[in-house]
């Protein structure tokens, strides 16, 4: 069985081995509201092509796993209502001709089938507040864990317990970089608190901890760590403010599983009036360019 559509543009691509970005697709379906959503991916996917990689945006199809969309598959994407997938619901999604946003975790698995080196998103998911009792944690670490892609993110979503999801990352053996940090940032904001043993300031360098990892035959992913831009970013204690409120009103409305980060995305675009909407794309954007960049220097 064929699983895997590649776009013409990233068929080619794969032919002469030229820079490839992966792109997930929740994030537009279950992160952003249409029609922001659909220009944002128009325009990650126009930064990554400037800068001279080929963008390749995942997303499950008929039962296919798509690799590159067209058009009209981007907004289908943007616009209709979607199953959300992880790595645990990829095969169901395939079994059933489904159509499905991929998650982190999705789509790294995906790109290291495709054998795609860098892929950009938002934030990572990583382990929830209260995770003790939940178990919540998220399939995107497991995943990062055991797929051989370079992660690019502002970090982890602040909705999380950070240490907890730091500690998690390095059980798991994934390195974490900071980009021209020396602290984990954290998505809407620049500072965690949390310090990084691992800093890089160029691309090349992170090209060189791509190759140096897979020299040493570890499989698994890294992560690297880009905080947003300052003139972006929603301060800490703000944004904490937010996020304790917002947590608390999912407690108190019962949402959990699946449905839980999206919800929570949700509720801080209304109680931040937007702003957390335009940072998440500011550095979702600011990703795809520094994963482009990465892209290219790994194929030199
Ligand atoms: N970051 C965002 N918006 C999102 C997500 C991340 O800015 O919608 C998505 C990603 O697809 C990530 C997923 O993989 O949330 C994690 O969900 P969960 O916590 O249910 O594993
Ligand atoms: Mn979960």
């Amino acid at each position: 069985m064929t699983i895997v559509r590649y776009s013409p543009e990233v068929e080619r691509a794969r032919e002469c081995n030229a820079p490839v970005v992966a792109l997930e697709t929740t994030i537009l379906s279950h992160g952003m509201p249409f029609p922001r959503n659909l220009q944002t991916a128009r325009e990650i996917e126009r930064i990554v092509r400037e800068a001279g990689a080929v963008p390749a945006t995942i997303a499950v199809l008929g039962g296919r796993i798509n690799i590159g969309l067209d058009e009209s598959q981007l907004e289908h994407v943007a616009r209709a209502p979607m199953l959300k997938i992880g790595r645990s619901d990829l095969a169901y999604a395939l079994a059933t001709n489904a159509d499905a946003a991929t998650t982190v975790a999705a789509t790294v698995h995906c790109a290291a089938l495709a054998g795609i080196a860098v892929f950009a998103t938002g934030g990572i998911g990583g382990v929830h507040r209260g995770a003790a009792e939940t178990m919540d944690v998220s399939g995107d670490l497991d995943a990062i864990a055991s797929s051989p892609v370079a992660v690019v993110c502002a970090g982890a979503k602040a909705i999380l317990d950070l240490p907890k999801t730091l500690e998690a990352l390095e059980t798991r053996g994934v390195p974490v970089v900071g980009y021209r940090t020396n602290e984990f940032p954290a998505f809407w904001s620049r500072s965690s608190g949390l310090r990084l043993a691992q800093r890089l300031d160029t691309p090349a360098a992170i090209a060189a901890l791509v190759r140096a990892q897979s020299a040493l035959g570890l499989r698994t992913g890294i992560v690297v760590a880009n905080p947003i831009a300052a003139q972006r970013e929603i301060p800490a204690p703000e944004m904490e403010r937010h996020i304790a409120e917002a947590i608390g009103a999912a407690a108190a409305a019962r949402i959990g599983g699946k449905e839980l980060t999206p919800w929570l995305l949700d509720r801080l675009m209304t109680s931040t009036a937007q702003r957390s909407l335009e940072a998440n794309i500011g550095l979702v954007l600011s990703n795809a360019a520094l994963a482009a960049e990465i892209a290219i220097a790994l194929a030199h």
